[in-house]
Parts: structure tokens; C-alpha cells; sequence
């Protein structure tokens, strides 16, 4: 048993008077190309990091359901009966709509028991590493077990993402489930999400002596409000305007005669999605063929059009990009949503303290915020760990 597990049982115990009947977790995760692309049936390439949301639960002889958790101080109790859209409960709508979702997709809420669960992370929240999936999936992959669903990852992916969709009320898509749930260690999850078909690809980022750089703004983002779902409307207003179901449908050859039709913002919307999917299978086809060191021009390209086309980078973000790349780094992007959290830059191991001192400066020296800056290890994805 870890440290980390042993502390969270003895924390379980103390609150609940009980010990838990098993730990569980999953990780939060870094989006290496594809941004902006899943709602839009298209293609991502995500990894899972080593770092992790761990749940402690047991299961209760009644119907009720009693959450608590190392970010928070009080303890949250419900019922089963009570779980659904509507509800107001902050953070617990995570694992609450986790466990409604199940109900829509093999569990039957009238029959099974209550719980009780503690959670403890390490994803930082806010920074866009997807700490929510990381609570999503480690509750999924725990009621799962205990209840004796026997759904496989792909419905527990559905799982999260009906969570965060109807319960926590944040239109994403199906991106950082996804990664949480099906990433493997050393490698990055490319993902269809049209089909939903997935393809396992190595990285190899260790062995060509690289290091994926996060460096989290501390500027904070929520996808529940605003902007997020502004973009996602434009995007839907673009395939309509274009006559076709989704993005995906257009390609890269079609976007002179998109220019034609759509006014300009939807066009620069448009043209960022349409770009982004090429370059995710770019990427991949690049990885396998030339190995990580021959992916950075992709990587600053997806920076390029997050920030101009799509719009959807702040001022630190282009910074901890600039810099990165001005120091040493191979490629750097934003990643996910955008409106803060966190880049990545992709640098040569004996270049990672010099970038992290120029950006730190940089940061200094604009007076914003120092930022986070940590490598991560792309990781195995949600578990039952005892
Ligand atoms: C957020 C969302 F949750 C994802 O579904 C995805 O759209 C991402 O932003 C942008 O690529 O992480």
C-alpha cells in the first residue's frame, strides 16, 4: 500500500466510521494535438499524466450517499433516489452525475445500494489538465466495480461525459474522459470521435531525451460558462452554413469555398478546426515515421491557430509559449480548452531548467502570476489500485 493510499484509508475511516472496501483512481490529462476538435466529430491525441484523483469507497447497506473529500471540509450526503440534473451540489456534481449517468446506461438506480466515497487529487483544478475527468472516471471505474456493472471503458467514457453535459452542465466533449480512461503508459490515445475508434500510438518521449513541460498559468478557466460554448455554437453555425452534419465533413482543400459562405470570425472558427484535424493525423503519421523530435512544427502551428483563428489563448499562455520555444523547446501549445489554464512545451531534458527560468522571468517580468511549471509522464490510465 502507498503512502498516499494508506492516508486515504485512515481519512475514509475517520470521517465514515468504516473502512473502505477498495481505492481506485484516475488520471487528469495533457491534449498533446487536437484542441477544439471532439465536439466537432473529429480527431484528438491525448495522454493520460501521472497524476491522479484516488477514491476510497464502500458500499452502504441503504440508499444513501455520503461524499467528502481532501479539497473540501464538509461532508455531502444524498440518496440515490435524489441523483439528476438540477441539483446543486458544486464539485459533487462530478461524482453524483457519474453515478446517475450509470443509472442511463446499465445501472439500475432502483435496486442498487448507496455509498459512501473520499476523494483525494493531485490534477490541479482549474489548469486545464481535466481534473474533473480525473473525478468522473475514478468514481466510473469504482461504481463499476461495485455495483458489478461490467461496462467496458468505452460506456464508462459516456459515463463522465453525460456528468459533465447534464449534471455539471459543461457542453465538452468526450476528450478528457476519454483520456483518463484509456491512456497507457508511455503512449498517446488517438481518438476518432466520430467512429469512437481509438488506436493506442508510443511516444517515445523519454527515450529521444525529451520532457513534456507543463506550465499552468494560474490563470483559472471553467468551461461552464461563456466562451466554451460560444466557440461550440460557431462551430455548429459554420456546418450548417456549409450544409453538412459536422466539421469533419470538411477538409482542408474545401476551405476556399468556405471563405465564400460564412462570414469572417465563423470562417477563422472554421478554418481552426478543419487545420487542427489535419494536423492530428499529421502528428501521428509524423510520430511513427520520424519519432517526437519531428512533431514541434506541429505542435506551434496548433498554437498559431488556437490563438488567431479560434481565439481562445490569453496573453500568459502565448508568453509561456514563446518563451519555451525561444529557449529551447522543440514545440509548445496551449492545451486544452483555453481561457487559461496550462501549455506544454515539448524540451530536450538538458534545456528544462533553462526554459523554466526564462519563463518564469518572462512571467515576472510582466507582472503576472508565477506559473506552475512541472513535467508529466504520460500514464496509465483509471484503476482499481487495491
Ligand atoms: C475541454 C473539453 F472538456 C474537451 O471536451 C475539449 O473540447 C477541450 O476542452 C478542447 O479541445 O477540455
Amino acid at each position: 500500500m502507498t503512502d498516499r493510499s494508506a492516508a486515504l484509508r485512515a481519512r475514509f475511516t475517520e470521517l465514515f466510521g468504516h473502512a473502505p472496501q477498495g481505492v481506485w483512481s484516475a488520471p487528469g490529462r495533457v491534449n498533446l494535438i487536437g484542441e477544439h476538435t471532439d465536439y466537432n466529430d473529429g480527431f484528438v491525441f491525448p495522454f493520460a499524466i501521472d497524476r491522479r484523483t484516488v477514491g476510497a469507497l464502500a458500499l452502504r447497506e441503504d440508499r444513501r450517499i455520503r461524499l467528502a473529500s481532501s479539497f473540501t471540509d464538509h461532508i455531502v450526503e444524498t440518496s440515490i433516489a435524489d441523483l439528476g440534473p438540477g441539483a446543486e451540489h458544486g464539485w459533487q456534481n462530478y461524482p453524483l452525475g457519474v453515478a446517475w449517468a450509470l443509472g442511463l446506461l446499465g445501472a439500475d438506480l432502483d435496486a442498487v445500494p448507496g455509498f459512501d466515497l473520499f476523494l483525494d487529487s493531485d490534477v490541479p483544478v482549474g489548469a486545464g489538465l481535466s481534473s474533473s475527468a480525473a473525478i468522473e472516471s475514478a468514481v466510473a471505474v469504482a461504481l463499476n466495480d461495485v455495483w458489478r456493472l461490467d461496462l467496458d471503458r468505452k460506456t464508462l467514457v459516456k459515463a463522465g461525459h453525460l456528468a459533465e453535459n447534464e449534471v455539471v452542465g459543461a457542453p465538452t466533449g468526450i476528450l478528457d474522459q476519454s483520456a483518463s480512461l484509456l491512456g497507457q503508459a508511455d503512449a498517446g490515445i488517438f481518438i476518432d470521435c466520430r467512429s469512437l475508434e481509438t488506436d493506442v500510438i508510443p511516444l517515445g518521449f523519454d527515450e529521444a531525451g525529451l520532457e513534456v513541460l507543463v506550465m499552468d498559468t494560474k490563470v483559472h478557466h471553467e468551461h461552464a460558462t461563456g466562451g466554451y460554448a460560444a466557440r461550440r455554437a460557431s462551430c455548429e453555425a459554420g456546418a450548417k452554413a456549409l450544409g453538412v452534419e459536422s466539421l469533419r465533413e470538411v477538409s482542408v482543400a474545401d476551405l476556399p469555398k468556405a471563405r465564400d459562405v460564412l462570414d469572417g470570425e465563423t470562417f477563422r472558427r472554421v478554418r481552426h478546426v478543419v487545420t487542427e484535424n489535419q494536423r492530428v493525423l499529421d502528428t501521428v503519421r509524423t510520430l511513427r515515421e520520424q519519432g517526437p523530435r519531428a512533431i514541434g512544427d506541429l505542435m506551434d502551428a496548433s498554437h498559431r491557430s488556437l490563438r488567431d483563428d479560434f481565439e481562445v489563448s490569453v496573453p500568459q499562455l502565448d508568453l509561456a509559449v514563446e518563451i519555451s520555444q525561444n529557449y529551447g523547446a522543440i514545440g509548445a501549445r496551449m492545451t486544452g480548452g483555453g481561457f487559461g489554464g496550462s501549455a506544454i512545451a515539448l524540451v530536450p531534458h538538458e534545456l528544462v531548467s533553462q526554459v523554466e527560468a526564462a519563463v518564469d522571468a518572462a512571467f515576472a517580468e510582466h507582472g503576472y502570476a508565477q506559473p506552475d511549471l512541472f513535467g508529466v509522464v504520460p500514464s496509465a490510465g483509471a484503476s482499481r489500485d487495491e
